[in-house]
């Protein structure tokens, strides 16, 4: 150092220093550079060529959340850079989020005063690193050199421009991912591991029915989640939409962007202005910074199934799974086209999909829809785990770790990430709250809400804590890929869209696994008003038909909520439109998975689920006596609730039921019929919102209308079918309790 210093001292020396520094510094930019565009698959860590352009030279253009940007993307590289063995997790200062207010003020009052963008601030950290490198032991070495690529931070000068550069020397061929030296078990379980810790785990084996499956052993070596963020070449803060900034159109172009609208029904001519490779903002809750991972997690392929999709939506996607993903992680991709019609999804998709090894692309030669697609993707899958996204996504950084952590701790779990929203306007990339789940309401409508703030007290959840999902929203999850075809895939019987989400979270969690959101993993969707891809038949039929293949195979006596919540129609010819469930129905039976009503009372006991709308005695206000049943026949006699021939249920299907025998009339008489479901005459319409009959049990026969009246009478009371007539109270009836409108 020392005669270092005094060579230092004579200013010439300093410039020929200076000057020899900078071309080395420039040709190893260029050499980095070349390597990078080639081959993004095999060489994704070392083209991690993240370039924080000259803030002070572009200081009139950045904006508070560019800024914010730029300053994380290099800061997370250094925190990917720590990939660690469980030695020396520093958990980060060096994340420096700003997303609250107080942050992005600072950000706005750091906009005029560029000295205020701190490089030393960037640069002073992988000092840490350096020291940490050599503190580490040849384990700790090699691993570093697989994953990571090192900063040398004495290089960066400070209060010059802010440059971080890969540096060439430290960038290893990525060897496969079982070939890492492993640490000893007996290190410790990460502070912020969730759920379970590594001792529980450990032991742990998941029973599924006869199957045992053995959780993976395992080690307790970790790394921080690598933040990674791979570009081919150096991003361009100004190009369109760039951080997820909304973008807008010229007026003048608004004419072409209406004619391209309809192609993906979203703003089709502003995402090919967009670039397939642009930032956006992190938006993973603070406390994620600090999150590990074990070394060991399993590989995934992840499968994207499309039809007709826009390119730049298509090719954005697939660009954010190899730019954002661990590549020691990611087997593969799988690209499924579902029989698109749009010729570029043919040779010039295959064509560009040659550049990258990892790709794989399958054309279907009929169409199959989503369901059939992402089973033949499964089907060629050499992953261990399955992760499955739509086809106009964008994976944020850090994304798949967190979802392999879960699988890998427990291979039951099916892990989703916080769905972010893509607008569909503008392709902002907007954050969504944390704390929302998936749930649905009847009938099987799927939705999102929120937990309430009770909740997450008493539960003590952090902002990064799994949220168990009754249901998912369907298109972006990982799931163990023996534990999907243990599950018996998806039902094969699915047609197009819909419904596979209810079928599969019903099967994960009656099977005994579980679903989860991860709020660390998070990928932004663009949620469009219309699917912009023909149905071969009639869309609202097709999704009907699915959820009632659902509803028959795992919703048990619940089913009835389900159609009469909306779909009574589809029992007229349910047997002969739902095609064969038989094997669904032999599938549940072996994996001995549990009933619906376990569903509900454990996993989903929030949701409103009365088996009857009312029950109870049957009262008739004009008689004051209640309807009886007795050999039979339906009778009036003096109401009393201990009598079990007194109680009726008004069921969803909108029955009058005694056990098996629901009340039915024959040429206008009263009297009782083994239920059947197909059976319209048995439809009574009894406090309905919208009737003007709301007292009376109106029969609905052939689009008209007669009340259920008892004609008072000295011997036998006579219960007939009469013309509806609002004021009688012989026609007006009353449950003991209702349950439901
Ligand atoms: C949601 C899910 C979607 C799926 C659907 C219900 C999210 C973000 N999306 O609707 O994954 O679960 O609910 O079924 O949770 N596709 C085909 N073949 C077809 C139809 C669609 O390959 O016949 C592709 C399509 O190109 C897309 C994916 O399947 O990539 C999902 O379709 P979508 O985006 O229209 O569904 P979405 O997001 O409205
Ligand atoms: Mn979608």
């Amino acid at each position: 150092m020392i005669p270092c210093w005094r060579y230092l001292r004579s200013s010439k020396s300093v410039l020929g220093f200076v000057f020899v520094a900078s071309v080395i510094w420039l040709l190893l930019d260029m050499a980095v550079l070349r390597l990078s565009v080639r081959d993004v698959n095999t060489r994704l860590l070392k083209e991690r060529v993240i370039r924080r352009q000259d803030l002070t030279r572009r200081q009139d253009k950045v904006t508070p959340l560019m800024e914010t940007f730029l300053e994380e993307s290099v800061v997370k590289q250094e925190v990917s850079d720590k990939v660690s063995d469980g030695v020396d997790v520093q958990p980060v200062g060096l994340y420096r989020r700003r997303k609250d207010k107080a942050a992005v003020k600072d950000n706005q009052n750091r906009r005029g005063n560029p000295s205020k963008v701190k490089p030393d601030s960037v640069a002073k950290e992988p000092v840490d690193l350096q020291n940490g490198v050599e503190k580490n032991d040849s384990v700790a070495l090699s691993r570093r050199a697989v994953n990571a690529k090192i900063i040398e931070p004495a290089k960066a000068a400070p209060n010059t421009s802010v440059r971080v550069f890969n540096q060439p020397r430290a960038v290893k061929e990525q060897p496969p991912v079982q070939e890492l030296p492993l640490k000893e078990d007996n290190q410790k379980e990460p502070p912020n591991q969730g759920a379970r810790n590594t001792s529980s785990a450990k032991d742990e084996k998941l029973q599924l029915q006869n199957n045992s499956i053995v959780a993976h052993p395992v080690k307790a070596s970790v790394h921080q989640v690598l933040s990674l963020d791979a570009t081919a070449a150096p991003r361009d803060p100004d190009a369109v939409g760039q951080f997820g900034q909304p973008a807008t159109v010229p007026s003048e172009d608004s004419v072409k962007m209406k004619q391209r609208w309809n192609e993906g029904f979203f703003n089709v001519y502003l995402s090919e202005q967009i670039p397939l490779d642009r930032a956006i903002p992190d938006t993973r809750p603070e406390i994620c910074a600090g999150n590990v991972v074990h070394d060991e997690l399993p590989s995934t392929s992840v499968i994207l199934c499309f039809v007709d999709e826009v390119w730049s939506t298509l090719l954005r996607s697939v660009h954010s799974v190899l730019n954002r993903s661990p590549p020691h992680l990611l087997k593969e991709i799988i690209l499924v086209d579902d029989f698109s019609k749009k010729r570029y999804l043919k040779e010039n998709l295959d064509h560009y999909m040659a550049n990258f090894s990892k790709v794989r692309i399958i054309h279907l030669q009929e169409r199959q829809g989503l369901i059939r697609a992402r089973m033949a993707g499964a089907a060629v899958a050499t992953g261990e785990v399955l992760t499955f996204l739509d086809s106009h996504v964008e994976c944020n950084v850090g994304w798949l770790e967190p979802l392999l952590e879960r699988i890998y701790l427990d291979r039951s779990k099916v892990a989703c990430p916080v769905i972010d929203v893509i607008s569909d306007q503008d392709m902002s990339y907007k954050m969504v709250d944390n704390f929302q789940r998936g749930i649905f309401t009847w009938p099987l409508t799927f939705g999102w809400n929120a937990l309430s703030d009770e909740y997450v007290k008493k539960n003590n959840m952090t902002a990064a804590d799994p949220i168990r999902c009754p249901v998912m929203a369907g298109g972006l999850f990982s799931i163990d890929k023996k534990y999907f075809y243990q599950l018996g895939a998806y039902d094969p019987g699915l047609e197009v869209w819909g419904g596979e989400n209810m079928e599969i979270s019903f099967k994960v969690w009656m099977c005994g696994g579980q679903i989860e959101i991860i709020p660390c993993s998070r990928v932004g969707h663009i949620f469009r008003g219309q699917n912009p891809y023909q149905f071969p038949n009639d869309r609202r039929k097709t999704v009907e038909r699915n959820l009632a293949r659902v509803a028959e195979v795992w919703l048990d006596e619940y089913k009835e909520l389900f159609y009469g919540h909306g779909y009574r129609h589809l029992l007229d010819n349910i047997v002969s439109d739902i095609g064969d469930l038989s094997q669904q129905i032999q599938l549940r039976a072996k994996l001995k998975c549990k009933s619906f009503k376990w569903y509900l009372d454990n996993v989903y006991p929030e949701l409103e689920a009365p088996l009857v709308k009312a029950a109870g005695l049957v009262f008739n206000r004009g008689l004051r006596t209640c309807l009886s049943v007795h050999a039979g026949v339906l009778f009036f006699e003096t109401c009393d609730l201990s009598k079990q021939s007194q109680h009726f249920n008004y069921t969803w299907l909108k029955q009058i039921r005694q056990e098996d025998m629901c009340v039915d009339h024959n040429e206008g008489r009263l009297i009782l019929q083994p239920c059947s479901v197909e059976r319209t005459a048995l439809h009574w319409l009894h406090k309905s919102s919208k009737s003007k009959l709301p007292q009376h049990l109106v029969a609905e026969n052939g689009g008209k209308q007669a009340c259920m009246e008892v004609i008072k009478s000295s011997k036998v009371h006579i219960l007939h079918l009469a013309a509806c007539n609002v004021d009688s109270l012989f026609q007006q009836w009353e449950f003991t309790n209702y349950y439901a409108q």
